[in-house]
């Protein structure tokens, strides 16, 4: 009865769960599958049970400029975020183009962050982490999720304005304000609220802590004319994120964001 109540919530989560929560991203979603029934993709064929038990989580990265540390991936700050949250036991293997395994490469277009979990493995972390919840945040707090457009549009202008040069020309001011109308919109949101959903931490402020680590670190390095102070709610958001353990746990220097971030202006 037990083997059935999993398969079942297995079968759910590949065929309904995440294509609903991932949208066109049904095409990763199909990987697992395929690892089961027609190729192993280069990791060994699985045995277990159809509910994934924890442990043996391998999460590649990108890696820092040492070629060692844990890069500046946003994404997969998000992804670990996550596992800390849930206190899942994981292992990060920071890596580079000359370290990534063949079978990330042959199989997953060597896409990171990926998530190995035994003997399967997921790219794209919107998809990881549903596929983390899933499993493994069955009725936790952290499971919430919202329908804010606002939070899929501030990372694309960041990441727009700070790879831009030369900075105070024209297309720089017009990213600025772009980007400005986007952080008042996050403000006026954050009335009131100590965490995205309110008073308690979800998904949602694990997707957007290191995406606004990034602006902070991108502003002080590049020197950009943006000052956070001026929105009071967004600012305390910030600091009740960065507070939290599973970011101090994850958190990575801020010369590796510049250093992310040089590399994209130049
Ligand atoms: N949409 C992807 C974006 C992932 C992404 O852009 N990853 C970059 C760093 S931020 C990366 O790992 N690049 C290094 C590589 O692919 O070798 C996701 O959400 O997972």
């Amino acid at each position: 009865m037990t083997e059935r109540r999993h398969f079942f919530q297995l079968f759910l989560f590949l065929s309904i769960v995440l294509p609903i929560a991932s949208g066109w991203q049904i095409q990763f979603v199909a990987r697992p599958f395929t690892a089961l029934s027609v190729s192993n993709r280069g990791l060994e064929v699985r045995q277990e049970g159809a509910t994934p038990t924890e442990g043996g989580m391998i999460l590649y990265c990108k890696a820092g400029p040492d070629g060692q540390a844990i890069g500046d991936c946003p994404f997969c700050h998000f992804v670990r975020l996550v596992l800390e949250e849930l206190n899942l036991e994981y292992e990060v293997l920071p890596t580079t183009s000359e370290t990534k395994p063949k079978w990330l490469v042959d199989h997953y277009e060597g896409k990171m962050p990926a998530l190995r979990h035994r003997k399967e493995c997921y790219t794209e972390s919107s998809v990881i982490v549903d596929y983390l919840l899933f499993f493994f945040g069955k009725n936790k707090e952290i499971s919430q999720t919202s329908s804010n457009d606002i939070v899929g549009g501030l990372f694309p202008a960041v990441a727009k304005y700070l790879k831009h040069t030369p900075d105070n020309d024209d297309t720089d001011l017009e990213l600025r304000d772009n980007l400005k109308i986007i952080l008042q919109q996050l403000d006026d949101h954050l009335v009131g609220k100590q965490f995205w959903n309110g008073d308690i931490f979800t998904q949602v402020d694990c997707k957007l802590a290191p995406q606004l680590y990034h602006l902070q670190c991108g502003i002080d390095a590049f020197q950009k004319q943006i000052d956070l102070a001026e929105y009071d709610h967004l600012t305390l958001y910030m600091s009740n994120l960065f507070a939290r353990p599973s970011f101090q746990a994850t958190v990575y220097p801020k010369e590796t964001v510049e250093w992310g971030w040089s590399n994209a202006r130049n």
